[in-house]
């Protein structure tokens, strides 16, 4: 007659714990919009979730790109220029965007294969180590002309 009471004693700390799941930190709308000049370096940018503790990202790296640096753009008595950013915090309940003209990832050689396939893969390393895996989509360069519809301060590649 224990074995019903044995049972539910092992089952009920997984109840609870279900039950009681933070909100994880996540990341999406992540993309890439390529360079249209093989020299310079292509954009990247996403939307990152702090869901219910928060998080640091502390970079990101990738298979498909030989380089990934984050940036901000800044601007700093009247023109626009950017820095690095060795880390990003991402308030608890809250988001930080990379958007144009503002914080983005910076991508050196983007893979051949990726851009066929059209999106590559992203790993984010969090502060507290974990690794978010994220499939950017890549977006073809906009064709010359196309400019004038930009926001202001969005920075070509360079
Ligand atoms: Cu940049």
């Amino acid at each position: 007659m224990r074995a019903p009471f044995a049972l539910f004693a092992l089952l009920s700390p997984l109840a609870l714990a279900a039950c009681g799941d933070p909100a994880p930190t996540y990341i999406d709308q992540a993309y890439v919009r390529l360079s249209p000049n093989k020299e310079t370096p292509s954009a990247g940018y996403f939307v990152a979730h702090g869901g219910d503790a928060g998080g640091q990202i502390r970079g990101v790296l990738t298979d498909y790109a030989l380089k990934v640096e984050m940036h901000e753009s800044i601007d700093k008595d009247g023109m626009m220029t950017m820095a690095r950013i060795d880390s990003v915090d991402v308030p608890p309940k809250g988001e930080v965007a990379f958007a144009p003209g503002g914080k983005h990832l910076m991508l050196w050689g983007v893979n051949d294969t990726a851009i066929g396939r059209g999106k590559m893969q992203l790993t984010f390393l969090m502060g507290n180590g974990d690794r978010l895996l994220v499939d950017a989509v890549i977006r073809k360069p906009e064709p010359a002309g196309a400019g004038a519809a930009k926001p202001a301060g969005e920075h070509e590649g360079h």
